[in-house]
């Protein structure tokens, strides 16, 4: 296991390629661009780059800096846990860790409602706590922001910023226990080793005491069974099940338990939503109160057929695709040919647990023709997909039932 990790190498690598001089470090260098794939996601101006950052494949490029890499589609279709090297990378601020030494690295815990702070390594964390695994789905609040109509500033992403993994740390709660909290405990902030270098600042998260104390979430040092990559957060991250990536607060390096609500830019006025019962307003007005952003709305994706396929009439096409919620699970899933007029139910796959994708599977023989296909899931406690998209201003929370039109001869 690599104690330190780096990525300054790669940026070395780079600027040797194109020859420019180390002044040019941190940004993608036009030559290597140029020499790289490019993919067309489903929208204006969707021509985007692939470009393999450290521990990564070729992924695709939102912002080199920070990197902000969403995960090509077609990974999805390959199997329900999404591997590290194609998981999709977000940050806020340029100023991320290029070289962490994970044997040095330590969480300071503290706040003045806490009545024992301490500094917690790396080494205590994994052998002095029980460990825990978990699979959950990390999904960026602006997942598929590309997609909303009208339009919304903010990272245009298709659906690639999401991914599932298997998670192994610590129970927040244990650690939070050592540290003893006050009975006026509040909020749990969270600061990773990334410098704030604009107006929004260091990027610190909150989570409320009873939700920091669930005993689901989890710092997590390990992903699928291995270190984390260095962009997922190596060494250690804040793994919140169920709940929006903004939460999951990468290099994890302060615990604050406080007894006020942190309102830092990275909670108010960011990643807020409309505080109604569809976190969704009319198109071009202001919601009239807003929350934090919680937890995943119901989503499903079909993910062997694309929008646009040429494929046979008249031969069994076998259609797969992923599912996932919040966390209470999904119960079902339903498939249309017709545009959504008619609706069957698809065949779930295995149960990886309820802050899993789940994998789906259907068949149909398609006549010849346009088929309008469209999968709709609903979790366990009956919430589903809306027909027609929801929209709010930061373009969050995207889960409409999607079109995927395939043409069969
Ligand atoms: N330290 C740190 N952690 C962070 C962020 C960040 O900017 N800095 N961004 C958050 C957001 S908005 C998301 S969606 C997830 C993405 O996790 P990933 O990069 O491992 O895919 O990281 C979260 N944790
Ligand atoms: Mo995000």
């Amino acid at each position: 296991m690599p104690d330190s990790r780096s990525i300054d190498g790669f940026r070395r690598r780079l600027v040797a390629a194109a020859g420019l001089s180390a002044a040019g470090a941190g940004l993608i260098p036009a030559r290597a661009l140029a020499q790289s794939a490019t993919v067309d996601l489903p929208m204006a101006n969707g021509r985007r780059s692939l470009v393999a950052f450290p521990e990564k494949r070729p992924l695709i490029v939102l912002t080199t800096r920070p990197p902000q890499l969403e995960t090509p589609f077609d990974v999805f279709d390959q199997g329900p846990i999404t591997p590290n090297d194609a998981f999709f990378v977000r940050y806020h601020n340029a100023g991320i860790p290029t070289t962490i030494d994970g044997d040095r690295h330590t969480i300071a815990i503290g706040g003045n409602a806490c009545a024992k702070p301490f500094t917690l390594t790396m080494q205590e964390l994994r052998t002095q706590f029980s460990p825990v695994e978990l699979v959950a789905v990390n999904q960026c609040s602006g997942n598929s922001r590309g997609l909303f109509n009208p339009r919304v500033t903010g990272g245009q992403l298709a659906n690639g910023a999401m991914g599932n993994a298997r998670w192994t740390g610590v129970p927040l709660k244990d650690v939070l226990a050592r540290a003893e909290l006050k009975p006026s405990a509040k909020q749990v902030t969270f600061d990773g080793l990334d410098q704030g270098v604009f107006g929004g600042g260091d990027f610190v998260k909150a989570l409320e005491v009873r939700h920091a104390m669930d005993g689901e979430v989890m710092l997590a040092y390990q992903m699928n069974g291995t270190d984390l990559p260095v962009l997922n957060g190596f060494p250690v991250r804040l793994v919140v099940p169920g709940y929006y990536g903004t939460y999951w607060v990468k290099h994890l390096s302060a615990i604050n338990v406080i007894d006020t609500t942190f309102d830092g830019f990275w909670m108010n006025p960011a990643y807020r939503v409309p505080d109604n019962d569809c976190a969704c307003i009319e198109p071009g007005t202001t919601p009239a109160a807003t929350r934090p952003i919680g937890r995943f709305t119901v989503r499903s994706f079909i993910t062997s057929v694309a929008d646009g396929a040429q494929v046979r009439a008249g031969q069994p096409l076998a259609v797969r695709g992923i599912a996932f919620d919040g966390g209470q699970g999904i119960r079902e899933v339903a498939w249309s040919a017709d545009g959504g007029q008619t609706w069957r139910e698809a065949t779930l796959g295995q149960d990886l647990g309820r802050y899993s994708f789940r994998e789906f599977t259907f068949g149909l023989v398609p006549p010849p023709g346009m088929h309008d296909l469209r999968v709709r899931a609903w979790n366990r406690s009956g919430q589903s997909q809306p027909m027609q998209a929801l929209w709010q201003p930061a373009g969050y929370m995207r889960n409409v039932v999607e079109s995927v039109r395939i043409t069969a001869a």
